[in-house]
């Protein structure tokens, strides 16, 4: 069977921003380029930290996806909360940005990210399942309920929304990653936990284990 015909899932990470000049779900990204799992065709986009060019590409892969009739069947977004000590998983994306400015210097006002859309959209992952294995792992862990009010949150919230739009059956959702020795400047103000890259390559694999096993019928 060729590649092709694999179950198609999108794996998203972000680039630097601010005092974050090395972004660990950027390196996962590419760790995951040259390192596929071999049962699921990934694919793998590193977004820019912007309210203008962040979600875009993303909704736009994803409905041209539906449309061709070779829909994702799993979308899971990185980002990194630079201070958590744990691996979060989000529970859901609200319709809400601060007025934080991205990295193409742009401030928003603060208010909702899309005018008629719902309050709050719930992640479609596998959450308890996530957290079990990776509690399993020995990857600390916490089920979170705000993904704060920055890009993340933006890029789950729109995910969300576009896909509930297109009624879509992609499960969708985001995690954050701690930050490690390379997130930062040593002058970057917030305690960061020095946990090795391959935990959170770990923590990465088990979660794609879950999906795979959620479209295989395993659990
Ligand atoms: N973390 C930021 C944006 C990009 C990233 O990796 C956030 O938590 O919103």
């Amino acid at each position: 069977m060729g590649k092709e015909y694999l179950p198609r899932l999108l794996l998203t990470g972000f680039g630097s921003f601010g005092p974050v000049t090395s972004n660990p779900s950027e390196r996962l990204i590419l760790h995951f380029r040259a390192n596929a799992p071999g049962d699921i065709l990934l694919e793998t986009m590193v977004l820019p930290v912007s309210y203008s060019n962040g979600a875009e590409p993303v909704v736009r892969l994803l409905y041209d996806a539906e449309l061709e009739r070779r829909p994702f069947f799993a979308v899971l977004m990185l980002g990194v909360a630079a201070g958590s000590e744990v691996w979060r998983l989000e529970r859901y994306g609200r319709n809400f940005r601060g007025d934080r400015r991205d990295s193409d210097g742009y401030s928003p006002e603060a208010g909702p990210l899309i005018s008629g859309a719902p309050d709050c959209l719930s992640s479609s992952l596998p959450i308890e399942s996530l957290y079990n294995r990776l509690c399993d792992k020995k990857i600390p862990a916490a089920i979170s309920d705000s993904a704060g009010d920055y890009l993340c949150n933006a890029l789950l919230f729109t995910i969300l929304n576009a896909l509930s739009n297109c009624g879509s059956l992609a499960k969708a959702g985001f995690i954050h990653v701690p930050a490690d020795k390379d997130t930062a400047a040593p002058n970057f103000g917030v305690p960061l936990f020095s946990f090795p890259f391959s935990m959170q390559i770990t923590a990465v694999e088990t979660a794609l284990d879950v999906l795979c096993e959620s479209y295989y019928g395993e659990n």
